[in-house]
């Protein structure tokens, strides 16, 4: 059976090019300082978001793992969005590894009000922690795929910088914020002291993602990427796929988001769906389901059609370069067929 998988952008296959782009890679050992093909992608990734310097990394997760282990002193507190990625799925590695205290701010759709900012801002006293640093995401997976326009990034900054504070954005899905804004890329990391942003996703490689700052600030992240495990060594296959998606998946993935909003339109006329499709920027599709999501999403399944169960009540589909306007036609009339 043919299955249309809306699970996730990380279900993308690399494409016929990236194959052949990890055959003809030119490797080393990259904890060596040696792989030559790594070092490329580190350098198109920093000339792309006009940082200093880059790092390949295996994961998104890794990614902000290391950001926050390197801006946090341990035992104080790290402002997150309180529906961020970074806080609620990366598996409490803000305790675990940098061994401070998220602070959760409410936000409307991804955007925490810079007043609310500043009062979450702590100084330390006897008794209290200080604030070390402040994340942002964007696209914001949980608030469905909203992308954070630069003005607001820079209005952030200018509160974190009131307080001397650095700002790392989780930018795992950050080309899906400039191409819906038709924005430079550089016009958001301009606003921010560190990024990350991920290659795995919609720009379709099989692995990685890439932390991006000042020289200083990824020589520390290398030594902690080392001592997470992330030292990775003839990598240079994988990177490959990175360099060829950074010069060519970038512009396609309009695509994706004119997708999301067909499937949206779509989705709005199932009677247990309620979602407002002008809601929806870039590619992810969150609806409300009347219906238990659980039970949905396995009607679905076997019908060939994916799509994840996201909290309570909720369902999430998401488009990539993977699934085209059929699949999103053959998931509009499976679910009408089960209403
Ligand atoms: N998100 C995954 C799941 O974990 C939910 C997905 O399918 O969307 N930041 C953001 C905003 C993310 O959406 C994700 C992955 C990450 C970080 C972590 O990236 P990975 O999976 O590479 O560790």
């Amino acid at each position: 059976m043919k299955i249309s998988d809306f699970r996730s952008d990380t279900v993308t296959k690399p494409t016929k090019e990236m194959y052949e782009a990890m055959v003809k890679a030119p490797v080393g050992d990259d904890v060596l300082g040696d792989d030559p093909t790594t070092k490329e992608l580190e350098k198109l990734a920093a000339d792309m978001t006009d940082f200093e310097a880059c790092l390949f990394v295996p994961s998104g997760t890794m990614g902000n793992a290391i950001a926050v282990r390197v801006w946090a002193e341990e035992g104080t507190e790290v402002i997150v969005e309180e529906m961020s990625h970074l806080y609620n799925s990366e598996t409490a590695h803000l305790a675990v590894i940098s061994r401070v205290m998220p602070r959760p701010v409410k936000s409307n759709r991804g955007m925490i009000d810079p007043e609310d900012l500043r009062k979450s801002i702590r100084f330390q006293t006897e008794h209290r922690a200080r604030t070390s640093l402040v994340c942002l995401e964007n696209t914001h997976n949980y608030w469905g795929g909203k992308a954070l326009p630069p003005e607001y990034l820079e209005e952030v900054s200018k509160v974190a910088k009131e307080h001397n504070l650095p700002v790392h954005l989780d930018g795992a899905r950050i080309f899906n914020a400039a191409i819906f804004l038709k924005r430079d890329v550089k016009e958001f990391t301009k606003h921010v002291d560190s990024l990350m942003f991920c290659l795995s996703k919609g720009l379709s490689c099989p692995v990685g993602s890439m932390l991006c700052g000042s020289k200083d600030f990824i020589e520390k992240a290398r030594r902690v990427r080392k001592m997470l495990g992330g030292g990775m060594r003839q990598v240079g296959v994988l990177a490959a796929c990175g360099i060829y998606a950074l010069r060519n998946m970038v512009s396609r993935l309009a695509e994706d988001h004119l997708n999301a909003k067909k499937l949206a339109e779509g989705l709005a006329e199932i009677p247990y769906f309620k979602i407002n499709p002008d809601d929806v920027e870039t590619n992810i599709v969150i609806v409300e389901s009347e219906r238990d999501p659980e039970e949905v999403c396995e009607k679905m399944r076997e019908k060939g059609v994916l799509a994840l169960p996201f909290g309570p009540g909720r369902i999430r589909f998401v488009t990539h370069k993977d699934v085209n306007e059929e699949d999103v036609e053959r998931a509009i009339k499976v679910l009408k067929e089960m209403s």
